[in-house]
């Protein structure tokens, strides 16, 4: 009667199934009777790849937690779904010639299969789709607010236009001319778009990070993002015409250090002021600079030519020479800078390789401004009435004169540009919007809604650059309007962001027809308490989400303005990669360690390994149904969280997951007389001495675990667990009591195991439904000593230990603690030298 999780485990998932353990309530009294707790992890892509160990890190310990909330009386609300539409179905749809529906489908069933073994406690009467009719409908509908609103609109942009694959990209698809995913080329195009107005909520976006609980790390990124600088807008006269043009500077103060001014090769004023002498050079130069991303690399050489024009400087009427140059964006600003090579690194740059005046205007640097840019502080010189004053005063001072002489204003940009939001893609939403004769475009009806996906025979654009939707026939194309007003059907979809952009408050009312969430469910539940997810969506899915929220906020569809209170980030899960010397890659069967030296099984060739992502390239991806096979879900969730601080990037080793199992064995131990499957014969009913010290340790890992798991500091939790399993195997008797609390503690890490070991010991309910034990504050604390723990000799953490624990748990806590699990990277230690009630010391 060894424990055996292939027969509990499947077991208990089906009891869970058949009781609706983790349904969240829905009827206003259950609703009112408790608080709630709204926990959530961002839903996969489900890739054809299914699921490797690293994707269920985030879900095994956003599980603990609601499992934990749950025990403690809270309403929670931990849903799972598919963020299904995305280019990857699309793709293989034309390989296989397949319906990117069937393949979603089929890669849906895989991820929903392989996450419910691990025995993840969701609400799977909630799950949802993005790619499923009924949910989209609401993501066209919610389009229709944007656009009501005036936040939808249309615009013929410059757009990252890939021929091979006949579509555009978004910015951050493309690097260095190249599509990121698969290299094509590719070209700035102007095309006619659908752009979503997040622009009019950067302040907003930006000023509501300081309430959320995220880490500093994403706000930084979103701020950066967002990029807020505070400045001055000025105006130039050109000499010998009637134009003028303004420029963006974040530097008003250095007015009189400018010598020269640069626009844009794309600024609209280029042709007309550019002198006969310069036109060919200059035409040269736009149509170069017009083939290249803009901007280009950061820090390539500065290229530039003079139009032959002059500006006349606001204050002094000095003539300052025009020139274009591609390091100037067309985007920021108003494409158009005032150029200050004294105090600006561009600029100067530029001032060198061109033989253009330097003017040093602000003193107290320690660099000559002619072999180098002072960006910093100092006061003003040469620089009339702003002389003497410091950086902050002169800016003030100049806006002054500038709004006083009707020259220029204070000004506010931000780096944020409106999202790009159409896609000529076939595996999208539906953009609900038809155009009508006289060439404007017409919300579809609300009750015309979902505009489904129609058929097609060929996913690819149309042979003259139409989007695929294109190739459905007129019955879809062709549509009239209630009010008889007949138009052609928008051919482009959303983009993948659209339907994760508010899928979480689909969760909160999966079913409803007449409205994508009601108003008491949104009220009840909302907003979310915690946000699990990968930091690759620091900037943009989050951005996304938070501009539609607070849309929807505006719309008064959604009574708070941010959507998630708490946000944490998972650190990425690696894997070892074993390779020869010719740079061939091994699977991890294949390899035998021999002397400490990993070799070839079948050669013995010796193969370096490396720490690196998991990824089929590599052969050193692991899959959760080998490790479930081998050592079952309980195992796999605590080695998930027992790897180190939740947070860290750290490698999957498999004598890890030995070794939590084994920690479940005794576990089990405690319970179960191995030898007959009886009752162990130690437990006992009496009631337990309140004395003992396996007494106090039940109270003190009641408490850390507590503490602990809501700080998502899981890995200290269950080293916490792995001492209270010690203390009690070693104990000649145990009472029930005890063994029964700290099942109710081990319930939330290793949920089927616990569910069969109280089964055993009688229990007529489900543990999944019993209540978290209290502590008792007296019990609980300790003599404690703190034990400084070195790395070779070098202090690497300090922990709080019992005074009286052994030289064996010393070693333990000490091995597990956050400061030598981020030393080691997942090193074997060499020796372990323990001085009891003082230091432990690992040598590697
Ligand atoms: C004069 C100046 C003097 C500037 C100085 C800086 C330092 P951020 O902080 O990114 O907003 N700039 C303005 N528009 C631009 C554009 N379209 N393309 C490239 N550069 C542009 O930077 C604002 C500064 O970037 C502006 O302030 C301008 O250079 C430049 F000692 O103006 B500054």
């Amino acid at each position: 009667m060894r424990y055996d999780p292939a027969v509990i485990e499947p077991k208990w998932q089906k009891v869970w199934e058949d009781r609706r353990s983790f349904r969240a309530p829905t009827e206003p009294a259950e609703l009112a009777a408790r608080p709630k707790y709204y926990i959530l992890d961002m839903f996969p892509y489900p890739s054809g790849a299914g699921l490797h160990v690293g994707h269920p890190e985030g879900y095994t310990g956003t599980d603990v937690l609601a499992r934990l909330k749950r025990m403690q009386g809270f309403n929670v609300l931990h849903p799972m779904g598919w963020d299904a539409f995305g280019l990857p179905a699309e793709r293989a749809a034309m390989r296989e010639n397949i319906h990117p529906a069937v393949i979603t489908q089929r890669n849906v069933d895989t991820f929903r299969r392989q996450i419910k073994r691990l025995g993840f406690s969701y609400d799977w009467a909630r799950e949802i789709s993005t790619a499923s009719p009924d949910y989209y409908r609401w993501t066209q509908w919610i389009f229709l607010r944007l656009f009501e609103r005036g936040l939808a609109y249309v615009a013929e942009m410059p757009v990252n236009w890939c021929p091979a694959l006949g579509t555009v990209l978004a910015n951050e698809e493309v690097k260095d001319g190249k599509y990121v995913e698969t290299g094509d080329a590719v070209e700035r195009r102007n095309m006619q778009q659908w752009m979503l107005r997040i622009t009019a909520y950067a302040e907003r976006l930006l000023a509501d990070l300081d309430g959320l609980d995220w880490p500093d790390g994403v706000k930084d990124m979103q701020r950066n993002w967002i990029g807020k600088s505070v400045g001055a807008e000025i105006t130039f006269r050109v000499a010998d015409c009637d134009r003028s043009f303004p420029v963006f500077t974040t530097r008003p103060d250095t007015l009189f250090g400018a010598t020269y001014c640069v626009l844009s090769p794309e600024h609209p004023l280029v042709g007309e002021i550019t002198s006969p002498a310069q036109r060919a050079a200059v035409t040269a130069y736009v149509v170069a600079a017009a083939a290249k991303v803009e901007g280009g690399t950061a820090d390539e050489a500065k290229t530039g030519v003079a139009t032959g024009a002059d500006a006349i400087h606001p204050v002094t009427g000095v003539r300052l020479p025009i020139w274009i140059a591609d390091y100037v964006l067309m985007s920021y600003g108003h494409g158009a800078i005032m150029a200050v090579p004294a105090h600006d690194e561009r600029d100067h740059a530029f001032a060198v390789r061109f033989s253009l005046p330097i003017r040093d205007v602000v003193s107290g640097g320690t660099v000559d401004v002619q072999e180098a840019a002072h960006v910093g502080d100092g006061r003003l010189v040469s620089s009339q009435f702003l002389d003497g004053l410091d950086v902050e005063t002169a800016q003030a001072r100049m806006i002054e004169w500038l709004e006083a002489n009707g020259k220029g204003t204070a000004r506010v940009q931000y780096r944020l540009r409106d999202w790009l939001f159409s896609r000529q893609r076939y595996w999208g939403e539906p953009i609900p919007v038809v155009w009508l004769a006289d060439g404007t475009a017409a919300p579809i009806p609300v009750d015309q809604l979902p505009v489904a996906l129609p058929a097609v025979d060929e996913y690819r654009p149309t042979a003259d650059g139409k989007p695929p939707l294109a190739r459905a026939g007129d019955d879809w194309l062709v549509v009239t309007l209630p009010d008889g007003r007949v138009g052609v059907r928008e051919t482009n979809t959303m983009p993948q962001w659209a339907g994760s952009c508010w899928y979480y408050l689909r969760f909160l009312d999966p079913t409803n027809d007449d409205a994508p969430w009601s108003r008491e469910t949104e009220q009840y539940w909302m907003p979310v308490d915690l946000y699990v997810g990968g930091v690759e969506h620091a900037v943009l899915h989050l951005l996304y989400a938070r501009f539609w929220h607070k849309v929807l906020y505006d719309c008064r569809l959604v009574h708070t303005s941010e959507p998630f209170q708490r946000l944490f980030n998972q650190g990425m899960i690696l894997a070892y990669s074993y390779q020869d010397a010719r740079g061939k890659y091994y699977h991890p069967s294949d390899v035998e360690e021999r002397d400490g030296v990993s070799v070839l099984r079948t050669t013995g060739e010796r193969l370096t390994s490396q720490i690196e992502k998991m990824s089929k390239s590599r052969l050193n991806v692991v899959s959760p149904d080998e490790v479930i096979d081998q050592y079952g879900a309980d195992a796999m969730r605590l080695y998930e969280l027992f790897m180190g601080p939740l947070a860290q990037v750290k490698p999957w080793q498999m004598s890890g997951v030995e070794g939590v199992y084994r920690f479940l064995q005794r576990a089990w131990r405690l319970v179960v007389d191995e030898r007959n499957g009886e009752l162990s014969a130690r437990l006992s009913g009496a009631a337990p001495a309140s004395e003992t010290a396996l007494h106090r340790a039940l109270h003190q890992t009641i408490e850390k675990v507590l503490v602990d798991s809501e700080a998502l500091r899981f890995n200290t939790a269950i080293a916490q667990m792995m001492v209270f399993v010690n203390e009690a195997t070693a104990s000649a008797t145990l009472p029930r009591a005890i063994v029964r609390d700290f099942l109710r503690v081990l319930s939330p890490y290793a949920p089927h195991l616990a569910e069969e070991l109280w089964a055993r010991l009688g229990e007529p309910e489900l543990i999944a439904h019993a209540t978290w034990p209290a502590h008792d504050p007296a019990l609980s604390v300790d003599d404690t000593i703190e034990l400084v723990i070195q790395v070779n000799g070098k202090r690497r953490d300090a922990i709080t230990v019992p005074h009286d624990a052994d030289a064996a748990t010393l070693e333990r806590l000490a091995l597990a603690s956050d400061g030598v699990v981020r030393t080691l990277e997942g090193k074997a230690p060499r020796k372990v030298i323990v001085v009891p009630g003082r230091l432990v010391n690992i040598v590697v």
